[in-house]
């Protein structure tokens, strides 16, 4: 017995099941999946670019032969939706599964969409554990059902699964022959001709399925009465489980296609009828369009967020548990760049000259909080050059402020690279920064194309970003320390001068990979308490009762990044000759 997280399970599952392949791109929560896998014997895993990449490569293996494994988070979905769509006709040749990881109340993503729309949209049947046991056992098993009804299966799974470590027992890895390949264009080249038989197919595929799942064993009904039967699936049945332990539960392990006639008879056992879920309306939308009549909450069912065993007695009108009330003199702790991350200056900047700022997914995502309040837009991976593009194309005919878009090196591999190649087609001008911090960093410092370390550190090489942007056109390039302030103020004002499209190249790498620190620095009694360092943002300098910035010895690293803004040099390594007392 081992104590796995849901995504280590999902791993262990896959393996035992002998995926040899796997493919993904990183997001929370799914990321731990595939660095799980990427550690076990005999497997191949690496990350791509995004996740349709990581989609298109794990079909080809499969299509190959092998089984495979793809991982993303809920967003990642939409950008894999092309071939999945597809893929759900084509079918596979060697197993091939796909974690997709919600995120119900957004720890850490840009939306809480419900994955079940798109198992549903696509026909692609859905596995959903609600533990890791589940979750090992729902992934092993998961190749044979996409073997044998010759069709991806997704395996949804929330944050709460996902990162929860649950026992399991693991399991042996069987060794599976790769499927012998034969050219198979009526089944492989979507062109209509062989799309519109493929269609046929699928149709009867999905009557198949609609078969298996009345008989499928990971929908159970735990049974406790007929006053009250609740439908669900996931996390939430450790919810319902917890508040409701006199309810009825039919737990759905499959979540598309339904057991119609299943549900039909559980609602037919109890006196009223409910479905416990989050994120959408997924469940008791497609249950009511069985014919099947819900009851309506006696409290309130919250619309968005994550639910817990409390609010889920809230919506049944009981009792919650009493929390101990949270003491009132605790500071707030938004989040905020680490002390000394590289991002900080330019936001710094941008924030001082006033810019339009169209921002993107990465830690560098927090320039828009305050102080540094340096971001206009952020709304999906790669959106901050096309979204500059946009803004300047709206204001070609007025006077406007600098419009800079702001994107990561893991994000423009992503997907800003095709923004930049469109912007220069179509002879857009604008600023792009690319801050380039040598890592992905947002969700836990992975490698990309740009720094060229692969998942499982293979050889391979880290590309020129200055030298892929040239290539695509743009002439105005260059690579500015964003550790010095005065340089990326300069890069940003001759940038934005220009009223071709320009491209700054900010580069250093994030402080977590080395972890590399200098002494401290402090404040000397030459401060006047004007605030100005406050600005930055840094976790490691706050304020004493007069005003006077205070640095803390812990959190600050040494970079200096302060230092360069106090115009009274009362910011000194101890070290360096100082010109008074120290306030801290
Ligand atoms: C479509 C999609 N896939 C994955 C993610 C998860 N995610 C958020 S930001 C990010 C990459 C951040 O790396 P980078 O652009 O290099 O910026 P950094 O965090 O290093 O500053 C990822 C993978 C997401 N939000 N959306």
């Amino acid at each position: 017995m081992e104590l796995l997280s849901g995504n280590e399970a999902i791993a262990q599952g896959a393996w035992e099941a002998g995926a040899r392949i796997a493919t993904a791109y990183p997001g929370t929560p799914s990321t731990e999946t595939m660095e799980a896998f990427a550690c076990k014997d005999g497997v191949y895993a690496e990350w791509c670019v995004n996740e349709k990449v990581a989609a298109e490569v794990g079909l080809g293996a499969s299509a190959a032969g092998a089984r495979v494994l793809s991982t993303m988070k809920h967003v990642g979905v939409n950008v894999a939706a092309d071939p999945l769509f597809t893929a759900a006709y084509t079918g596979v040749g060697g197993g091939f599964v796909i974690l997709a990881a919600d995120d119900p109340g957004m720890y850490s993503s840009q939306n809480e969409q419900d994955s079940h729309w798109y198992a549903r949209a696509a026909h692609i049947p859905m596995l959903e554990p609600a533990d890791s046991a589940e979750a090992l056992r729902f992934a092993r098993e998961a190749y044979e059902l996409s073997e044998r009804f010759d069709v991806p299966v997704l395996i949804r799974s929330t944050v709460r699964v996902s990162h929860t470590k649950t026992p399991v027992e693991p399991g042996e890895r069987t060794e599976v022959q790769a499927k012998p390949y034969e050219s198979d264009p009526a089944k492989w080249v979507m062109m209509p001709a062989f799309a519109k038989p493929r269609r046929k197919t699928q149709l009867e595929r999905i009557d198949a399925l609609r078969s298996w799942v009345e008989e499928c064993p990971y929908n159970e009904v735990v049974g406790r009465g007929d006053d009250i039967g609740v439908v669900c699936a996931g996390a939430t049945f450790q919810h319902v489980a917890e508040a409701l332990p006199e309810a009825s539960v039919f737990k759905l392990g499959c979540t598309w296609p339904l057991p119609a006639e299943r549900l039909r008879a559980f609602a037919a056992s109890v006196k009223a009828l409910y479905v416990v879920e989050e994120a959408s309306e997924y469940l008791s939308e497609s249950v009511r369009a069985l014919g099947i009549e819900l009851a309506p909450f006696p409290g309130e069912m919250p619309r968005d967020g994550e639910l817990s065993p409390g609010l889920v007695r809230a919506a049944f009108g009981l009792e919650r548990p009493a929390h101990l009330p949270a003491p009132d003199n605790v500071p707030g702790r938004p989040p905020a760049l680490c002390a000394g991350c590289p991002h900080r200056l330019v936001f710094k900047e941008l924030s001082r000259m006033k810019a339009v700022v169209t921002g993107d997914i990465g830690c560098y995502t927090l320039g828009a909080l305050p102080p540094l309040s340096a971001m206009d837009t952020c709304v999906d991976m790669g959106a901050s050059v096309s979204m500059s593009h946009g803004f300047e194309l709206a204001w070609s005919n007025v006077e406007h402020r600098p419009v800079v878009g702001v994107i990561g090196d893991s994000t423009f591999a992503h997907s800003g690279l095709s923004a930049l190649i469109s912007t220069v087609y179509n002879k857009g001008g604008g600023t792009v920064c690319v801050l380039d911090n040598r890592t992905t960093a947002m969700t836990g410092r992975q490698g990309n194309p740009f720094n060229g370390e692969t998942l499982q550190k293979r050889p391979s090489r880290e590309l020129d970003l200055e030298g892929i942007v040239r290539a695509v056109g743009v002439e105005d390039v260059r690579t500015v320390d964003p550790n010095d302030a005065l340089a990326t103020r300069r890069a940003l004002k001759e940038a934005v001068a220009n009223p071709e499209l320009s491209v700054l190249v900010f580069r250093s790498p994030c402080v977590l990979i080395d972890r590399v620190r200098k002494p401290a620095f402090a404040v000397t009694d030459a401060c006047t308490a004007c605030g100005v360092c406050s600005t930055l943002g840094c976790p490691a300098i706050a304020k004493d009762a007069e005003g006077h910035a205070l640095i803390d010895p812990v959190q600050c690293i040494g970079c200096g990044q302060c230092a360069q803004y106090c115009a009274f040099k009362a910011i000194v390594q101890p070290d360096a000759p100082s010109e008074g007392g120290s306030h801290g």
